[in-house]
């Protein structure tokens, strides 16, 4: 016995994803939106991505920023403003090249934007620059954060008023060369079976513009305790560290770099131990993934960016999506296109 199924001339197409978001601007280049509220206005602190002709390498080479531009907006949804250039690297008096990712807080009357750039011996450092107004302009200091190194600074002001910094990145942002917080400038990668290289914590002094003790590794764990290797590297720490809190608990927040998620870990303290919960948003269009968590008349949000004005992984847009918890405190994981 035979069966003679229908045929059919028309060839189905799998429809391509569509972006669940759009970017915030497009008249500029814009990633790793750092997102805070400031006097009931929403700020976005991200880095500004141009085409600068470098070729793109492991590196990150190709990520040759040379000024920041604020964005602020009066609520998700509405119209957002670029407040202009907040800070130049020609004003930055020992920068060498290459702004990455930034962010601020506010404290003592004042706004403080922190920002990673390489030095003048193209050793990657975390410098600070103030402002009175949020937007800037910004002024830098003359050096950067004593004991600073490393890339993606992320400040985060606990409810005592103690604010922390988070930071760290490896492969281009330079992480495996600092080890006992002194520098090597022959630091290589992790092998497979080894532990991956954690993520740092620095307690900031009252000025808001150094160190108030060493800098911490910060343990991030599986259910069982244990740190990852470099071999889960869908779950070890590599850049892109965001600390907020829900429900009295510290979620450490974080990209996986060369597996593009970003995950999170909740701890007790601070300084963690961190354990990992699961995946926060999943790959983007473009190599790097990298965030913000920020709570928003009480709704929170996530801010990411992908590469849908440009295709090309160093022009980069930000974008907002909202963010929904599970009544557990964990978080529902965000996929960011939609068939
Ligand atoms: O924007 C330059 C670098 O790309 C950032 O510092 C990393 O987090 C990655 O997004």
């Amino acid at each position: 016995e035979s069966t003679t199924e229908a045929k059919s001339d028309t060839v189905k197409v799998a429809a391509k994803p569509q972006p669940i978001s759009q970017p915030l601007i497009s008249d500029i280049y814009t990633a790793d939106p750092s997102a805070h509220v400031f006097n009931g206005k929403i700020y976005i602190y991200p880095s500004h991505d141009i085409e600068a002709g470098v070729p793109e390498n492991d590196n990150g080479d190709h990520f040759d920023m040379r000024d920041y531009h604020i964005l602020s907006m009066d609520s998700v949804g509405g119209a957002i403003t670029d407040n202009g250039v907040a800070l130049g690297i020609k004003d930055i008096p020992w920068a060498g090249r290459q702004l990455w990712a930034p962010d601020a807080a506010f404290a003592n009357g004042t706004y403080y934007l922190y920002f990673p750039v390489k030095d003048k011996q193209d050793v990657f450092r975390i410098g600070v620059a103030t402002s009175k107004k949020p937007e800037g302009p910004f002024v830098a200091e003359k050096n950067p954060i004593k004991g600073s190194y490393s890339i993606d600074p992320a400040v985060f002001k606990d409810d005592d008023g103690t604010f922390y910094m988070y930071f760290g990145g490896i492969w281009g942002g330079q992480l495996q060369r600092w080890n006992n917080n002194t520098y090597d400038a022959n630091g290589a990668l992790r092998k497979g079976e080894e532990q991956a290289i954690l993520p740092r914590v620095a307690k900031l002094s009252k000025d808001m513009k150094s160190f108030a003790d060493d800098v911490k590794e910060i343990k991030l764990v599986d259910e069982n305790g244990k740190t990852f290797t470099e071999a889960q590297n869908d779950k070890r720490f590599f850049e892109a560290a965001w600390m907020h809190k829900y429900n009295g608990k510290y979620y450490f927040s974080y990209s996986t770099g060369d597996t593009h998620f970003i995950n999170y870990a909740i701890g007790d303290s601070p300084y963690g131990p961190f354990t990992y919960k699961g995946v926060v948003l999943h790959p983007v269009e473009g190599w790097t993934n990298h965030h913000s968590i920020v709570e928003i008349k009480g709704k929170w949000y996530l801010f990411y960016h992908d590469v849908q004005l440009s295709g090309k992984t160093h022009l980069r847009n930000v974008k907002v999506t909202e963010l929904h918890y599970n009544p557990d405190g964990t978080i529902q994981p965000v996929t960011a296109y939609v068939t």
